[in-house]
């Protein structure tokens, strides 16, 4: 009896003995694994290699499988489920770090330490080692550093650059914001046409867009990937209100001509309602605010927006206009899909200045927001909230 009682404490032990290696193993080579990518993108790597980050798969394979499950929540669970097919994203420059770390770090706080979700950071010059290192340091997710290829990015050759620059002197006379600035430009055609085609972002299917500067003003009580698929929808949105006509004069001509061209691409009830309040034959300015996105890549990357993207590329209205991927995206969502598919996420309080959605009532005080309910753009005159919600009635 008693010997029985010793050898099973002496068992007890060397299980616990085993199981502390283990975890400790696994952690150090984790930690191993996040640091020495941080290190190597310090030494220069070329540009390509920065497309071939470990992916989760690969970061797995990196710990032996477990005998007894270390301890801890499973890592792949995102709020008691398994994570969907998604990642966060966000584009930036260098010169970006402060708003970024601010961005994800809230992002982190209220949302994804319950997750891991996987970051995707894109730039159209290598991140510095202090981006990636600091990346790094906010989130257990896996971090990814992509390098945008030029021909997403810059302004193509075929571009008359004469009447580029007359376009951006009449808006710069106009007082227009960015209206001078080419890099926005660039920024606005990579977000419409390109950034769903990197390789880093081939594995998944729903992103959320994260800009450097924004804040994250609730709790997530529950994972907005998994709502989206459950829900049939292609994309989420906070804020909408109206764009700058002068920065897309010929944006809807080029969308009637596009529709008049390719009527199949149309959804049966689709969102036209919310872009125009005479059937089409104007648009209102109604736009979702783009710097918020949680969407359907495949969307972008389906035949409709592939077509609707290429013909206004070969408008150059990215670059003899300012077209933004504000508008392009939503137009989009609004014709070639149904209406039901598209999400006002109520519950997801989100700032980007000057604008910002703050949640009412229930999910105000059960999400714990840290934003003043009364300052929401919802129902305000420059809102177009009510458009939207007006489809459903
Ligand atoms: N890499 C890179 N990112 C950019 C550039 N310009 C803008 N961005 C990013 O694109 C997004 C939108 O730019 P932002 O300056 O916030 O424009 P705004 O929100 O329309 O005022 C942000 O995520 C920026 O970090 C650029 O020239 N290079
Ligand atoms: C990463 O996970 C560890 C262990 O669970 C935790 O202590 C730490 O706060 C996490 N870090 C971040 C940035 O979430
Ligand atoms: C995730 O989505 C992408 C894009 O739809 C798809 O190619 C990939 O097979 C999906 N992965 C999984 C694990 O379902
Ligand atoms: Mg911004």
């Amino acid at each position: 009896m008693v010997l029985g009682v010793l050898s099973r404490r002496r068992y007890v032990v060397v299980l616990v003995v085993l199981m502390s290696l283990f975890y400790f193993l696994k952690v150090a080579l984790h930690d191993d694994r996040r640091t020495v990518s941080g290190v190597s993108a310090a030494a220069g790597e070329p540009p390509k290699d920065e497309q071939t980050q470990p992916k989760d798969e690969q970061a797995v394979a990196v710990v032996p499988s477990p005998v007894v499950p270390p301890p801890g929540p499973p890592e792949h669970l995102c709020l008691g489920r398994p994570r969907a097919n998604a990642t966060l994203l966000m584009l930036a420059r260098n010169s970006d770090l402060a708003g970024a770390i601010s961005s994800v770090s809230q992002m982190e706080d209220k949302f994804n330490k319950h997750c891991n979700y996987p970051w995707i950071f894109l730039n159209e010059e290598p991140f510095t080692e202090d981006f990636r290192r600091e990346m790094t340091r906010l989130t257990n997710g896996t971090v990814s550093f992509g390098l945008v290829p030029k021909e997403h990015w810059f302004q193509p050759d075929w571009i008359d650059e004469d009447l580029a620059r007359a376009g951006r002197d009449k808006m710069v006379e106009q007082g227009i914001i960015y209206a001078g600035s080419v890099p926005y430009r660039n920024m606005c055609r990579f977000n419409s046409g390109f950034f769903f085609q990197q390789p880093l972002l081939q594995p998944y299917r729903y992103y959320w867009r994260v800009e450097p500067d924004v804040e994250y003003f609730c709790d997530m009580q529950y994972d907005p990937f998994h709502f989206m698929q459950e829900h049939d929808k292609i994309y989420g949105f906070t804020i909408s209100f109206y764009e700058w006509e002068p920065t897309i004069p010929t944006l809807w001509s080029s969308v009637k001509e596009f529709i008049t061209k390719y009527p199949h691409y149309i959804a049966e009830e689709n969102a036209m309602a919310y872009l125009s309040d005479d059937g089409g034959e104007t648009y209102n300015l109604c736009h979702f605010w783009s710097n918020f996105e949680i969407a359907d890549m495949d969307f972008w990357r389906g035949e409709a927006y592939q077509a609707f993207f290429d013909f206004l590329e070969s408008k150059g209205g990215f670059y003899y206009e300012r077209w933004g991927d504000a508008p392009v995206h939503s137009i989009a969502v609004a014709l070639f899909a149904p209406r039901h598919k598209l999400h006002f996420f109520t519950d997801v309080g989100y700032r980007h200045s000057p604008f910002q959605h703050c949640p009412q009532g229930d999910d105000w005080a059960r999400n714990k927001c840290s934003c003043d309910r009364m300052d929401t753009l919802d129902y305000r005159q420059q809102s177009c909230i009510p458009r939207f919600q007006r489809m459903f009635q």
